[in-house]
């Protein structure tokens, strides 16, 4: 497989529900979430290389420049209650659930004002006040703690739907198995999301597994599955609007799989020995944003209102940047604070 599979192996609501039938202006809303979505990841990477590496932003961090249609699409259709695990590759599903730029910024930063006190840097932060229960650096581990986020809402009444995002090769691990497994037996409301990039660190999916199609493992559990063209933000808001349906109506669980790619290392400073020829080129010709701008563009939507949605965006993230980097610095002697085994 190349890298062009993204946008080619669109499932059946990327073409009955795709985004020629949304509104002008709920398209142009979407670009606007992308493009904040890609301004706060080329903040970080800035903030995270500059001085040498000894930038404000420190550590291992993975930017999901690229993947932004995927949360854009998704959140929309979460409500308060629901309860959102994504991986280390969450800044952007965070920023989709409402968790502000600024706090974030501070966070990554080590910041006093960072939405963890500057405790979880980029790869743990957690807000469950805005639904979003943390990312996650253990590979699969955001599946079973989804499921017993569901379990606990059956039983508190709550009517919680939970949503865990994950890799595609975090499908292969065990932990994951055992969560759509029981998941599917306890009809419980989980909606898995696997944002199928094709890679997992250096290694592509087809070298890992016997069938890359991943959604068809669905069948196997005994839940719904589908494969959604992973850079339309409107298709993959079709797929997550049937799936929390579903969800809340007792129906069971549903596994997504997001045809989608990351236009970047997997790590900040991955020197991507492993691409492909042409791989990259070709990915950035089906990459959300440019796709939907020159869809836009194509309708005649004026340049001004598709430049505005980056503008505005970008403006926002200086913003929260500049605000976030004057607090001041965590205390490292609270580090261990609210640490509890
Ligand atoms: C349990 C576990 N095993 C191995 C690792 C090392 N590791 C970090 S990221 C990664 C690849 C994961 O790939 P994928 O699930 O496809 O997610 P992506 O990075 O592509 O978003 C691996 C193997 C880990 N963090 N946790």
């Amino acid at each position: 497989m190349d890298g062009t599979h993204a946008g080619t192996d669109a499932g059946t609501h990327a073409e009955a529900s795709g985004g020629a039938r949304d509104g002008t202006g709920r398209r142009l809303a979407d670009l606007h979430a992308m493009w904040r979505i890609r301004a706060l990841e080329e903040k970080i990477r800035e903030l995270r290389v500059a001085d040498g590496g000894n930038g404000d932003v420190v550590g291992s961090v993975h930017l999901c420049i690229g993947q932004e249609a995927g949360p854009v699409g998704a959140c929309s259709e979460l409500e308060p209650g629901d309860a959102l695990f994504a991986t280390y590759r969450g800044h952007g599903w965070a920023l989709a659930r409402g968790v502000p730029a600024e706090s974030m910024i501070a966070e990554l930063a080590g910041r006093e004002s960072g939405v963890n006190g500057g405790r979880g840097g980029s790869a743990y932060f957690t807000a469950p006040e805005h639904g979003f229960h943390g990312e996650n650096s253990i590979v699969g581990a955001g599946l079973p703690i989804a499921v017993g986020a569901a379990l606990a809402g059956r039983f508190d009444g709550s009517g919680r739907v939970a949503m865990t995002v994950c890799g595609d090769g975090a499908l292969n691990q065990g932990a994951s198995h055992e969560a759509l497994n029981m998941a599917a037996a306890f009809r419980l409301p989980v909606v898995f999301v696997c944002e199928n990039n094709y890679w997992s660190e250096l290694t592509p999916i087809d070298e890992m597994v016997g069938e890359p199609e991943l959604w068809r493992r669905a069948a196997g559990y005994g839940m719904a599955g589908e494969r959604v063209d992973g850079n339309d933000p409107a298709a993959v808001r079709a797929a997550v609007r049937a799936a929390v349906q579903r969800a809340r109506s007792g129906e069971g669980p549903t596994l997504l799989e997001l045809m989608t790619q990351r236009l970047v290392g997997h790590y900040i400073g991955d020197v991507e020995q492993y691409r492909r020829p042409g791989e990259l080129d070709r990915a950035r010709e089906e990459e959300p944003i440019a796709r939907l701008g020159r869809s836009l563009a194509a309708e005649g939507v004026p340049a001004a209102d598709i430049e505005d949605a980056r503008t505005r965006a970008q403006a926002e993230i200086e913003r929260a940047a500049e605000a976030a980097l004057a607090a001041p610095p965590a205390d490292p002697r609270t580090a261990k604070d609210h640490v509890y085994a």
